[in-house]
């Protein structure tokens, strides 16, 4: 039952104690959520977990690329752990090393890549991805700081290389002003990613073609609707969303900035939330005194954040228990060096 499975999660974790820390990411599943000792976005919670060393295992409720993460920026005695190895991530999926090793390539034949081109990787990526931007010259960005990040790279070369996610890259560029003409779609099945070498010259952001299954649900009659409904309403999107859904928000931005934008308005305040539903409902209910909705009339959920349930949960923390660490995240020590190149530029452009 519910209740027995409770109270073993919550002796599982007192026989722990300190040892071992769980990371909550913001669409997490209340079942599992509750039981966080940290909670945040995946960059946030990279980086408390490191600030734990007495913490030798870092069990991350969220998805696999954000246990890489951890791995990475965590110290040499702590290991990650996710709980179920299905959680991954489609929009991660999207962009594989060979394959964007061979858009380098190809571009290198109309410009010289490494001096004109410089990649970013949305942190929503494989932990070689990271490395190749690390090799390369580049950096990762998450959708808090994509803009800082694009503003660094445009310093440094004079085109960005921007994957996986096309939202979240059309967005932040837009945002600073590059005309869409200026960001091209590059589609890896596609010899040159299906464009012209002239609009590779002109381009200065060429975007991969991938995208969030959850967040592309929502479209921008959903919130024409709720402003005929609610004329008052703040429609705050994650950049994610498709850019015509982005242009009709009235504030952009990520689950932790979503969050804070929530908690600091006033009683009575009114917001319709685009991004996925296990935060918004949560802001739901942690502030009765706010109308808060979420921007589908259908209810979009990432499934692979929802595979973290309260068994396997269960089941690590017990398998630690009996000395067992089940499905450690362990990046490969050269990946993991070039992927931490990339992570600190990172952390040092913002
Ligand atoms: O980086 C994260 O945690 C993700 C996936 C979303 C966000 O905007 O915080
Ligand atoms: Fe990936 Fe989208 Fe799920 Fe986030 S919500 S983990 S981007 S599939």
């Amino acid at each position: 039952t519910d209740a027995e499975l409770d109270a073993r999660i919550v002796a599982a974790k007192a026989a722990l104690g300190n040892r071992c820390v769980i990371l909550g990411h913001h669409y997490q599943r209340e079942e599992v959520y509750r039981y966080a000792d940290l909670t945040g976005d995946s960059l946030k919670l990279a980086r408390l977990a490191s600030q734990r060393p007495e913490a030798d295992y870092i069990l991350f409720c969220g998805v696999h690329f954000m246990a890489e993460v951890a791995d990475i920026l965590s110290a040499p005695h702590q290991t990650a752990i996710l709980p179920d190895m299905a959680a991954g991530c489609s929009m991660a999926d999207m962009a594989d090393l060979p394959a964007v090793e061979d858009c380098w390539r190809q571009l290198n034949t109309l410009l010289d890549a490494e001096a004109t081109l410089t990649p970013i990787t949305y942190v929503n990526s494989a932990a070689d991805l990271k490395g190749f931007c690390g090799e390369h010259g580049g950096t990762v960005c998450t959708s808090s700081n994509a803009a800082h990040v694009l503003k660094w790279a445009f310093g440094e070369r004079e085109k960005v290389l921007f994957f996986p996610d096309q939202h979240l890259g059309r967005n932040t560029g837009a945002a600073m002003g590059i005309g869409l003409e200026e960001m091209v779609l590059w589609r890896p099945t596609e010899p040159m990613g299906g464009l012209t070498p002239a609009q590779i010259k002109a381009a200065k952001i060429i975007l991969w073609d991938g995208f969030c299954s959850v967040h592309q649900l929502f479209q921008p009659a959903h919130i024409e609707q709720w402003r005929q409904r609610l004329p008052g309403v703040q429609v705050i999107c994650h950049p994610e969303c498709s850019f015509e859904v982005c242009q009709k928000a009235d504030a952009l931005g990520s689950t932790e900035l979503i969050q804070s934008r929530v908690r600091e308005a006033p009683a009575g305040s009114q917001f319709v939330i685009g991004t996925e539903l296990n935060l918004v409902n949560r802001l739901k209910h942690e502030m009765p005194e706010k109308e808060i909705h979420f921007l589908s009339p259908t209810l979009c959920m990432c499934s692979t954040m929802f595979r973290i349930d309260p068994q396997h949960l269960l089941w690590s923390l017990e398998n630690l228990i009996a000395g067992e660490v089940v499905n450690p995240i362990v990046v490969p020590a050269q990946q993991a060096a070039m992927a931490k190149v990339a992570l600190e530029r990172m952390l040092a452009i913002v």
